[in-house]
């Protein structure tokens, strides 16, 4: 089954970040997901544009940046001067007074625009940005921190998007809490990619390769 494995950057080793990257790589992972806070638009801080930088300098793989920041639009400049063509940035829509101008800059910079949606977001306020993004990441915990319960309430609103990426043209992406069941439950439904943290991946004493290795084994 075509699915994509994302780890959460926020939640690995930061006293050793090159070698984090490297296991990641070595063990199988497609992407690298780094979280960008404010302190304003979530009550917590993350990765800096420093982290950011060195691990899309690092990694050899795609990068996939979620600004969870106000008013992104601001300092766009920033991320888009330090990734590459193939690297995704997320924004929050509500974080904006004008959403579609700053992915219009994401798209002019030769970058993947998408969107972040929050567990309390429905489908219906961001429903002219999905015609502009190619990717869609639901988040299942409410964003600005590692380690949450799944919010079931969020199944719904995945359902409803994946009838909706074929004619709109987006994929869909997991954020939060992502477990091994889940997995098996939205691959097969087409939920294209899975950001794994704390629930999957990290502070497990098993060594990646293997996780991921296991997680492609899976028995749908
Ligand atoms: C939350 C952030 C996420 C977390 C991820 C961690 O604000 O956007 O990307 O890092 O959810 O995974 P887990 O398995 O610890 O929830
Ligand atoms: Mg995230």
């Amino acid at each position: 089954m075509d699915f994509e494995l994302t780890a959460s950057m926020m939640c690995a080793d930061y006293g050793n970040l090159e070698r984090e990257v490297k296991a990641l790589e070595e063990g199988g992972i497609d992407s690298f997901h780094i979280d960008i806070m404010d302190g304003r638009y979530v009550p917590n801080f993350a990765m800096s544009l420093n982290d950011m930088r060195y691990i899309a300098k690092t990694a050899k793989g795609p990068v996939d940046v979620h600004l969870m920041i106000e008013h992104p639009n601001n300092r766009i400049g920033l991320f888009l001067e330090n990734l590459r063509p193939g690297d995704t940035i997320y924004i929050h829509p509500e974080a904006e007074y004008h959403p579609s101008t700053t992915l219009q800059f994401i798209i002019n910079a030769g970058l993947i625009p998408g969107i972040a949606i929050n567990p309390g977001t429905s489908v219906e306020t961001v429903m002219e940005m999905l015609r502009i993004v190619k990717k869609v990441l639901v988040m299942s915990v409410n964003p600005g921190n590692a380690g949450q319960m799944y919010l079931p309430y969020v199944g719904k609103k995945i359902t409803r998007l994946l009838a909706m990426k074929e004619d709109m043209d987006f994929e869909i992406y997991w954020d939060g809490a992502c477990s091994a069941e889940k997995i098996l439950e939205y691959a097969p439904k087409g939920v294209k990619g899975f950001v794994l943290g704390t629930t999957l991946l990290f502070g497990k004493d098993r060594p990646y390769g293997e996780t991921l290795q296991a997680i492609r084994e899976l028995r749908f």
